[in-house]
């Protein structure tokens, strides 16, 4: 079957899927313009989302890949990870070949977002899928007549098995800052990291793709334009204060995250700004 996308509903919320080559698929909700599903041609999920997840809009939707902007975590005044996860997207482009369907959807600053953070901008996500493969690309440009600064992520919920029995390869001397830790700064000395409780790491300026290895899962993580990868899994005390988690829920997920968190872009008037990141089934 030819890559093809199709408008569906996606647990009551309005969603594109795109078929992708072999078999593969993806879905993307215009609610956050965030991505809920990967599967790979094997019908293996690659993204995990929450059983308990809420799609009204009155808090994130809680998996898939959040975008977060123009603010990481709690690091300013706005709310947790900025204002764009919970707002509607719209679709601006669709496309598909032989081996790939892409959708962009965009957003752009309103009464609600310059109320909160007084910018106007306009931003687009794009999702390619190909057989074992997405690329996530964000883009904000600032349409404004002054510069301003933000941080963000994807905020990637990987989904495994068991988190015990993963390993993140690629992180290896990398400085990181754990809020977990008491924010301590860290250089990392494992040649992998095992989860072995909770952890919630900024890594600074990293340079080398990851992997992600777990059974018989390889997925190799790769990131542009974003410098630091953040690491997060709540353990079962952090997932006791999530009301839209499963008691279990940390076991069957990994955030690795594709950010900018230490050190802030600062976009021109008129600039562009584009980040990606890549999951590869290997
Ligand atoms: O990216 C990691 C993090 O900032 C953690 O501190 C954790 O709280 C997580 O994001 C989830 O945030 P959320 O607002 O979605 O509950």
């Amino acid at each position: 079957m030819k890559p093809s996308i199709e408008t569906i509903q996606f647990h009551g919320i309005d969603a594109l899927r795109l078929n992708g080559p072999r078999g593969a698929s993806a879905v993307i909700s215009t609610l956050g313009g965030q991505v809920l599903s990967w599967q790979t041609p094997d019908g293996r999920e690659h993204l995990y989302l929450s059983e308990q997840a809420v799609f009204d809009g009155s808090v994130p939707i809680r998996g898939g890949i959040p975008v977060c902007f123009p603010q990481f975590s709690s690091l300013g005044d706005l709310p947790k990870h900025g204002f764009l996860r919970t707002r509607p997207w719209s679709v601006n482009a669709e496309r598909c070949s032989d081996d790939f369907a892409l959708v962009t959807l965009e957003i752009a600053d309103d009464e609600a977002t310059r109320a909160l953070w007084p910018h106007t901008f306009s931003a687009e996500i794009t999702l390619m899928l190909e057989a074992d493969r997405i690329d996530v690309e964000f883009c904000v440009v600032n349409t404004g007549g002054e510069a301003f600064d933000f941080t963000g992520a994807l905020h990637t919920y990987l989904r495994l098995v068991q988190v015990e029995d993963a390993a993140l390869e690629g992180l290896h001397g990398y400085e990181y800052r754990d809020a977990a830790d008491g924010d301590r700064i860290i250089r990392d000395s494992g040649t992998e990291l095992i989860v072995e409780g909770m952890l919630d790491r900024v890594y600074h300026d990293v340079k080398r793709p990851q992997m992600l290895q777990a059974g018989n899962l390889s997925l190799a993580i790769q990131s542009q334009g974003f410098p630091d990868v953040v690491v997060w899994n709540p353990w079962v005390e952090g997932c006791a204060g999530m009301k839209d988690m499963p008691a279990d829920g940390w076991r069957q997920m990994l955030c690795v995250e594709a950010a900018i968190v230490r050190q802030p872009v600062m976009l021109p008037a008129g600039e562009e700004w584009y980040g990606r990141q890549t999951l590869v089934a290997v």
